[in-house]
């Protein structure tokens, strides 16, 4: 087949699986066409079934908003027309949906019927798609898409609970590389960042307000406080200048390091015995799986699609949304007691190996020929 895959080429979750699930398909075989504003960040090396088209926004004096969605459908019109793709496969509602959507009328006006495929990721549904600024435009092109996908049931029920949808949405849950994504010695690093055998806490994330890193702060004092232990953080993003007075005002600036963002996380996770994730929604939560495919427990919240990853009293727990003490308690019990520890870690890869890309990918394949299959009797929609 050949596909185009539209997404965020940031390292946002989205963008990452929109990477991940491309590199899959081209090893697999197919011709995949990404069209995006950067080079993905995760699309490091030259793959012979892997093209990049750069969306390249004009800027003009009258334009206080270039119009990127004009751009990017052009783009799509252009690359479906010369590459002859067989689908456009789009991640993130906002505005991909809408700008394929454009692109495929476009295109059924000069004869080509391009069959679109929207992969609903989260904060498109909950955060921010929700949002009446953008609501008729995101439940439009989710009904008039030729597939849906959602990364989580959770997500799934979410997107009939906000918009007036009349149609079909697939599970198809994130997935992991475990080639990449696995518990590698790093025995040197480990040392460095905790010469005294301290537990290693870590928190990966944008560090935006949903993520509630403020929190990840507050359970690690009460976590250290009790066991001695290092929290590392990585990312970036707008809550950092508060984190860092959070860690000045708790007089824990020796404790937590902030490393920025990591292109080899899988590194830090290996030196890693606890993964820290509050948010206050998430429809899945990938940087978890990431942790417990390198052995990780996760004490998350409760919220979104988290349930569905990590399992409450085996690869971690789960708390309320803000319940602090709750999670400082879970984690110093787990932290507490080496055999435990192991427990949960073993919990945390078996259940990281259900989500296994080569197990995923062959899912979204399958969904790609209904898909076709279907539009074969779609005249227009
Ligand atoms: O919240 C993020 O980290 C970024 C965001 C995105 O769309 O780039 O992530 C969403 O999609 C990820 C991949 O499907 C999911 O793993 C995250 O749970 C989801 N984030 C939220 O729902 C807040």
């Amino acid at each position: 087949m050949k596909i185009g895959i539209v997404g965020y080429p940031t390292y946002g979750g989205s963008g990452v699986v929109a990477t991940e699930l491309g590199l899959g398909l081209a090893n697999a075989g197919h011709k995949v066409h990404f069209i995006t504003y950067r080079r993905p960040a995760r699309l490091l090396h030259f793959h012979e079934n892997v093209f990049y088209h750069e969306v390249t926004n004009e800027d003009y004096p009258l334009f206080e908003y270039p119009p990127y969605e004009t751009a990017l459908a052009s783009k799509m019109v252009d690359v479906v027309k010369f590459e002859k793709l067989d689908l456009l496969h789009v991640h993130y509602a906002i505005p991909h949906a809408a700008a394929a959507y454009m692109a495929k009328k476009i295109l059924l006006a000069e004869g080509k019927y391009i069959p679109v495929i929207t992969t609903l990721h989260g904060t498109d549904i909950t955060l921010v798609g929700n949002n009446q600024a953008f609501s008729p435009v995101v439940a439009f092109s989710i009904n008039k898409s030729d597939g849906v996908t959602a990364v989580s049931e959770s997500l799934r029920q979410q997107t009939y609970d906000y918009f007036p949808i009349n149609r079909d949405i697939e599970v198809i849950y994130n997935f992991i590389d475990l080639e990449r994504f696995k518990r590698i010695d790093k025995d040197h690093f480990k040392k460095a960042i905790a010469p005294n055998g301290e537990r290693i806490i870590i928190h990966v994330s944008n560090f935006r307000k949903v993520k509630r890193s403020e929190d990840v702060i507050k359970v690690f004092k009460r976590i250290s406080d009790k066991i001695p232990s290092k929290l590392l953080l990585i990312g970036d993003g707008p809550e950092r200048y508060n984190l860092e007075a959070l860690c000045r005002e708790y007089h824990l600036c020796d404790e937590i390091r902030f490393l920025g963002k990591q292109d080899a996380v899988e590194e830090i996770l290996s030196i890693s015995d606890l993964f820290l994730m509050p948010s206050a929604s998430e429809s899945f939560g990938l940087a978890a799986l990431e942790a417990m495919a390198c052995g990780v427990p996760v004490i998350s919240s409760n919220v979104g699609g988290l349930p569905e990853l990590n399992i409450h009293g085996k690869t971690g727990f789960l708390n309320d949304v803000g319940d602090v003490e709750g999670m400082a308690q879970h984690a110093i019990e787990i932290l507490s007691d080496d055999d435990k520890l192991d427990k949960f870690r073993q919990e945390a890869l078996v259940q990281a190996h259900k989500f296994d890309v080569n197990a995923i990918v062959p899912k979204y394949e399958a969904y790609y020929l209904k898909v076709l299959e279907e539009s074969l009797y779609t005249i227009d929609k």
